[in-house]
């Protein structure tokens, strides 16, 4: 069969701000399976420009494949961006075969497929054996409700078949990296990169996150096979970046440990990076220095928050002293430490951002990423969170980034401009800015400058779209945007065998009756109240408050430089002095707007 693997075009910051793009490693991994099972593949990039939508979809039309497959790793963001990419294809190609998978549409199925007909069937959990099957019996013309692990529409409803089984040997497929063209893929600052992964899940129970019931069970590849590619990967194809997409690589040390040491034996000069424990990096303190050598150059911790409370509350089984010393050791071995910070639980105060922050420095990380809670309807989290009121109904700015629950205490403006101070005074201050210029490491100093310049590009940006962007007063709960908690569904494949494992239908949480008796009829009345909802006639938040402070600002500086020129400060003309001036003016216009906002409330 003709294939085609779509990879959107993606507006969040991560795909828009970089200059950089990584390949897409879940296309790749369904691709190098069909084309191993003897289908003709292709990959359209439409990251690339980005491609404007309708120039995506006549490239596609113009491949006359036979089925296009969809799928994007941003994937609850990325949804609304392939459904009107897919609609349009479907529109110039009826008939066409469209499949779609990844993690949102594993669990948010039934409303895809209730609202999106032109979609012929969602791939559930991992791709690369389902889609073999799926594509076989489209070929053929055969029954589809005999493949596990996928969802489709049965008599006009929407039908999920038995969970697929986790593949227990991953180096039983491989990636199809003949799909790419490696000089246009970078990262680290136009460096030729790659994704991969050593290792998919995780054995953790954190109930916020969406990734470990995606990929069920913590499994991982041949590790000397695996260094064996990479190396490959360098000498083959130039790779200097290899970014590692597994959730937590180290969980078994000894396989790590022989990953590391094959790895050191090829003798490549790699720059890894990826994500881990910090407890895995306090375990591993005797076999740091192989870490290093093997060419680890940054790992992003997530640490999450450092409120013990709030650790408990969101099982992260972690500890602030595991945290902190965990970046101590990574910076005496010469490893980056990226520590995620979130934000936006319910009960926050602005007396727990300025602790936070306190504590955040006392681990003195190299560099943050600040997040917002963002719960996935799937995650026990979610259930936890069901209650809090919605302030972001655009499903494009689930991405983390964007603040999309209300808090109870603050207004999401003083949110916002916690979010901006912490990032300030963690990434300004004098210690950041001598690791980012001064560092002696000439590849960590690369590394701090590449991230500071991408800081200093997506500050502004996030700043603009706040006030660019509607956020709503009164929202709908998160239950009743997303639907009922979904957690029971967790785990989207089985351990056991598929036939043996109970049905999705009787894991459907217990809110989801309804859905059992008529499903149709259920997703139709859940659209209704979501579309009732989402009407502009909510108020925009802030908006006119916001105007009359810009205003107010705006007669500020013309005041200011009226006086300028009239020597008002003819006493402060020294360079030192008006630096002093500007300092002050700039520290005016950046604190006391969101002030007044607040004063106006
Ligand atoms: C690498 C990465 C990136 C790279 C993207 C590189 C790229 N070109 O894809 C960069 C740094 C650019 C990035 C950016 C973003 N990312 Co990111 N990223 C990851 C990361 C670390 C790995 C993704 C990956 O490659 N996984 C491995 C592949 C093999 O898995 P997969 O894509 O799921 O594919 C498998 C199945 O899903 C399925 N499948 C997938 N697609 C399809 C399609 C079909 C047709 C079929 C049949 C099957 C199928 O089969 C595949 C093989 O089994 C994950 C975290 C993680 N540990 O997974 C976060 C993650 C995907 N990112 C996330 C987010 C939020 C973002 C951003 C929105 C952040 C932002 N605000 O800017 C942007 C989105 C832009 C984007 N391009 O994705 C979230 C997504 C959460 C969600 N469920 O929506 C994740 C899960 C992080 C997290 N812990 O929450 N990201
Ligand atoms: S440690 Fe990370 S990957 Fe594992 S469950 Fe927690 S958040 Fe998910």
């Amino acid at each position: 069969m003709r294939i085609l693997l779509v990879n959107v075009p993606h507006p969040s910051i991560g795909s828009r701000i970089p200059d950089d793009h990584l390949p897409p490693l879940g296309l790749l991994a369904i691709g190098g399976s069909l084309i191993d099972a003897g289908h003709e593949v292709k990959l359209i990039d439409g990251e690339f420009g980005p491609m404007p939508i309708p120039d995506l979809v006549n490239a596609i039309c113009n491949e006359k494949p036979e089925a296009v497959l969809f799928g994007h790793s941003g994937s609850t963001s990325g949804h609304p961006v392939i459904a009107e990419v897919a609609r349009g294809v479907s529109r110039a190609m009826p008939g066409i075969h469209l499949v779609y998978g990844g993690v949102y549409p594993t669990y948010h199925w039934r409303e895809i497929l209730a609202e999106e007909p032109y979609v012929t069937a969602i791939v559930r959990g991992e791709g690369e054996e389902t889609v073999r099957n799926l594509v076989a019996a489209l070929e053929t013309g055969s029954r589809l409700g005999n493949i596990p692990g996928i969802a489709f529409r049965q008599d006009g409803r929407p039908q999920a078949t038995k969970p697929a089984p986790v593949i227990r040997d991953l180096d039983a497929y491989r990636i199809g990296w003949e799909l790419i063209d490696f000089s246009r893929y970078s990262y680290w600052g136009r460096l030729r990169a790659v994704v991969v992964q050593f290792s998919r899940g995780c054995p953790h129970l954190c109930n916020y996150c969406g990734q470990r019931g995606f990929w069920t069970r913590w499994r991982h590849r041949d590790p000397v096979a695996f260094a064996k590619e990479l190396a490959w990967l360098h000498r083959q194809h130039g790779v200097k970046v290899v970014n590692f997409a597994d959730e937590n690589p180290t969980v078994s040390k000894k396989a790590w440990l022989t990953f590391l040491e094959a790895l050191i034996a090829e003798n490549v000069h790699l720059i890894l990076v990826g994500s881990t424990r910090a407890d895995d990096i306090v375990r591993d303190a005797d076999i740091l220095h192989l870490y290093k050598k093997a060419g680890w150059q940054r790992f992003l911790l997530g640490l999450e928050n450092t409120d013990q409370a709030t650790l408990e509350l969101i099982q992260k089984g972690a500890r602030a002293e595991t945290d902190r010393e965990a970046i101590r050791l990574m910076r005496q071995h010469g490893i980056l430490s990226m520590a995620t910070w979130v934000v936006g639980f319910e009960e926050e105060t602005d007396l727990d951002h300025w602790r936070g922050m306190k504590r955040l420095l006392s681990y003195d990380p190299d560099q943050i990423q600040m997040l917002y809670v963002t719960p996935h309807r799937w995650t026990p989290y979610f259930r936890l969170a069901r209650n809090r009121p919605v302030i972001q109904t655009d499903q494009r700015r689930w991405d983390y980034k964007h603040q999309v629950l209300a808090t109870r205490h603050m207004p999401p403006w003083r949110v916002l401009v916690w979010f901006k101070f912490t990032e300030m005074v963690l990434q300004g201050r004098p210690k950041a800015v001598y690791r980012t210029f001064l560092q002696p490491d000439r590849g960590l100093r690369h590394a701090m400058r590449w991230y500071s310049q991408m800081g200093r590009r997506v500050w502004p940006y996030e700043i603009r779209n706040f006030f660019r962007e509607r956020l709503t007063k009164k929202g709908p709960t998160l239950e009743e945007f997303w639907g009922a908690p979904q957690d029971a569904e967790e785990e989207s494949m089985s351990t056991t065998d598929p036939w043996q494992a109970r049905s999705l239908r009787q894991t459907m949480p217990d809110e989801s009756k309804e859905y059992r008796e008529d499903p149709k009829a259920f997703t139709r009345r859940w659209h209704e109240k979501m579309n009732a909802l989402r009407t502009d006639k909510w108020e925009v938040y802030d908006r006119g408050r916001t105007m009359i402070v810009l205003a107010m600002c705006a007669i500020g500086v013309v005041l200011l430089f009226r006086l300028w020129r009239e020597s008002a400060f003819a006493n402060l003309k020294t360079p030192s002095r008006r630096a002093l001036i500007l300092l002050g003016v700039a520290t005016y216009f950046s604190l006391v707007p969101p002030y007044w906002v607040y004063l106006f409330r």
